[in-house]
């Protein structure tokens, strides 16, 4: 049976992009089911029929559900070990772990000030000082790989990995909000770009029409 992967609106959805990524970049074959993020009561109904968190991504597979974007990302890993979601070697993994768990479990002053939203007009906004810190750890956070991986490609471990899925839509914030970064994150922004898999997400989310006005005001 296949695989099935609840997500919200393109556009605005960072959490359901992170598990989409990684698999399609990672070539795992998966179904998508949409669902309209903030419509009212019914399209939360549905999303409360997969999972009691009321929140999307969700990971259908047979008779196990999965919740939380890292959870499914994780679960992805070991289930097709040879998708090689996280880097091989241990100390390796380790960092990229480290790295996604922080993505996953911080930066709350960079996701509410600069919120995902793909057909936003390029531009940027008056950051808190929290805001600013946290693109400054951000870039830290690339640069380090980026020094240390570089020689195996140009992806943050080299090849895409899972934490690349994590700060993808990062990606798309700093290039929406017209974020400066270093010259060699840069290069790393475009290469995640340049991936077929987040081609693929970006036109969808830029071909969607519904608007959800709360994300609008930035
Ligand atoms: N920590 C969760 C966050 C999931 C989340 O906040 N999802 C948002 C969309 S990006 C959602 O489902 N919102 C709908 C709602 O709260 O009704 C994860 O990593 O998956």
């Amino acid at each position: 049976m296949a695989l099935k992967l609840v997500i919200g609106n393109k556009n605005y959805s960072s959490w359901s992009m992170r598990p989409w990524l990684a698999m399609r970049a990672a070539d795992i074959a998966f179904e998508e089911v949409f669902i309209p993020l903030y419509t009212g009561e019914a399209d939360k109904k549905r999303i409360l029929g997969f999972t009691g968190s009321g929140k999307v991504p969700v990971l259908l597979d047979g008779e196990v559900t999965v919740w939380d974007s890292l959870a499914i990302i994780e679960y992805a890993a070991e289930r097709f070990p040879q998708a090689r979601l996280w880097p091989e070697d241990r100390a390796s993994r380790a960092h990229a772990r480290s790295i996604s768990a922080e993505m996953h479990s911080g930066f709350a002053a960079l996701r509410n000030e600069c919120g995902m939203n793909l057909h936003r007009p390029v531009g940027g906004v008056p950051l808190s000082a929290q805001a600013r810190a946290d693109i400054a750890r951000i870039q830290h956070i690339w640069l380090e790989c980026r020094a240390r991986y570089d020689k195996f490609g140009p992806l943050l471990f080299g090849t895409f990995s899972g934490a690349d899925a994590m700060f993808a839509p990062v990606v798309h914030r700093f290039r929406t909000y017209a974020i400066e970064v270093a010259p060699e994150l840069r290069a790393y922004m475009d290469a995640m770009m340049a991936l077929p898999a987040f081609q693929e997400w970006t036109s969808a989310g830029l071909a969607e029409t519904l608007v959800i006005d709360r994300f609008e005001t930035a």
